[in-house]
């Protein structure tokens, strides 16, 4: 295996590590002994906690049922095996928007207050910057000069072009005038911060609406992209906003932030069977080079090891 592929690995395993002691640690002791009606209820109370959602967890419950009856002998492993193969299964949907592709390459990047989104955009401009890319990134959240200054001080740490206005600034205007810009110098990817705002605020949702035809203006297509970003902490929350977000603002995918430290890792199937929004990337960490590829082996690998 390629160094990197393992570092990877090794980096979403440590990530998980709470998630998956409650769950593979707690279901490898839930079956040590005889099973009964009490040991699904278990069963369930720890996909709960875990995240995993109501209807994943009551489809993964019947699902073992059906399994133990037919392999009533089978080993804490193979229960883990089964789970994690039933899991897959519930992760293999089509994407509801498919990205598109386009040069310049816009990716709306939103979601609520604090979950990730500006680290997130220096975490991936690193990556495609290092895959040999030009990258900009516009500050599209004018309403703090703390914001602008955040990502302009990431601007430079990374060498790379940004657009940004004064404070109070229109952000559709700093959108207009990036993917111009971008447009403009030739640029392969801009990523167009914005500001958090709660899913329930109606006005602000619209604002985004407004970026996103303003963008239209310049490039038809664009946003090739819209990802959202989720705090992995926040629970089932998470799959409300992502269901509201995506009503506004078409999603192609999710940026699970915070994975590290969260015990309810699971959110990431509960997004994969309640929205068919594939997660594209993990957060597992505050530095620049903590953000990684999501792969569905991986993750359920590293959820469903009794090791
Ligand atoms: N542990 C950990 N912390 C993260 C991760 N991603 C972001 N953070 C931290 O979360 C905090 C908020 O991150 P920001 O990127 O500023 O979040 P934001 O969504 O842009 O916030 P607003 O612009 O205020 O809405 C910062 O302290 C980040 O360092 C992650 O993957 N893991
Ligand atoms: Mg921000």
């Amino acid at each position: 295996m390629f160094k990197f592929l393992k570092d990877r690995f090794s980096k979403i395993r440590q990530a998980l590590s709470k998630t998956r002691s409650v769950i593979s640690g707690r279901i490898m002791t839930l079956f040590q002994k005889p099973f009964d009606e009490e040991t699904f209820d278990s069963l369930e109370q720890i996909f709960y906690e875990a995240d995993l959602g109501t209807a994943c967890s009551e489809e993964l419950v019947a699902q073992t049922k059906l399994f133990l009856r037919k392999n009533r002998e089978a080993s804490t492993e193979e229960i883990l095996s089964f789970l994690r193969s039933s899991c897959l299964e519930m992760m293999e949907v089509p994407p509801k928007v498919a990205p598109k592709k386009g040069t310049p390459q816009v990716i709306l990047i939103v979601g609520v207050n604090g979950s990730g989104k500006t680290t997130s955009i220096a975490k991936l401009a690193n990556i495609l910057k290092e895959e040999g890319q030009s990258v900009m990134l516009a500050a599209g959240d004018t309403f703090r000069a703390a914001a602008i200054d955040q990502l302009a001080t990431w601007a430079e740490r990374l060498k790379i072009p940004i657009i940004k206005s004064t404070p109070g600034g229109d952000p559709a205007a700093v959108a207009f005038d990036a993917v111009t810009a971008a447009k403009a110098r030739g640029i392969d990817t801009l990523i167009i911060d914005t500001a958090g705002r709660l899913q329930n605020k109606t006005d602000l949702m619209r604002e985004l609406e407004k970026v996103q035809r303003v963008i239209q203006k310049v490039i038809p297509d664009a946003p090739h992209q819209t990802l959202l970003v989720l705090d992995a902490t926040t629970g089932q929350n998470a799959v409300d906003q992502a269901d509201v977000f995506h009503t506004f603002t078409p999603l192609t995918g999710i940026v699970l932030a915070k994975l590290d430290g969260s015990a309810k890792g699971g959110i990431a199937l509960s997004i994969y069977k309640k929205l068919g929004i594939p997660v594209l990337w993990v957060g597992v960490g505050e530095k620049i080079d903590d953000l990684i590829p999501f792969d569905k082996e991986s993750y359920l690998d590293a959820l469903f090891s009794g090791k």
